[in-house]
């Protein structure tokens, strides 16, 4: 029987592959995660798409993730689980809608992340 908290914990994590990209192609690579539509309400966590989209990510150290709230509620993107809380590698803090949020992994590893307003 898998719990939400690990069920979240498998859906939404960006992982951070170890390969430093250096280059031409190092300036412009960045990945937009965006929050599922409608997702102030229960009912995303049961779909296959998830609660952000898209809901793995997989980028180099040193790439760009924006995270959009293209959503009409307020929304966090928190590094970290329900269950255990925050881990401190981000937190957007309560984003309003239309508003965004960049941070750039600077170590390898996978990284789980929630909305603290709606866990
Ligand atoms: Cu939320």
């Amino acid at each position: 029987m898998i719990n939400l908290g690990s069920m979240k914990l498998i859906l939404f994590t960006i992982i951070v592959l170890s390969i430093m990209v250096v280059g031409l192609d190092q300036a412009s690579a960045e990945v937009t995660i965006t929050p599922a539509l409608g997702s102030g309400a229960s009912g995303c966590e049961t779909t296959s798409a998830g609660c952000y989209h898209p809901n793995v990510v997989s980028v180099a150290v040193g790439e760009k993730i924006i995270m959009q709230n293209t959503d009409t509620a307020a929304h966090t993107f928190t590094a970290g689980t329900p269950d255990g809380g925050p881990n401190g590698e981000f937190d957007t803090g309560l984003l309003m809608a239309g508003n965004s949020f960049e941070w750039t992994p600077t170590v390898a590893g996978k990284v789980p992340y929630f909305c603290m307003v709606h866990p």
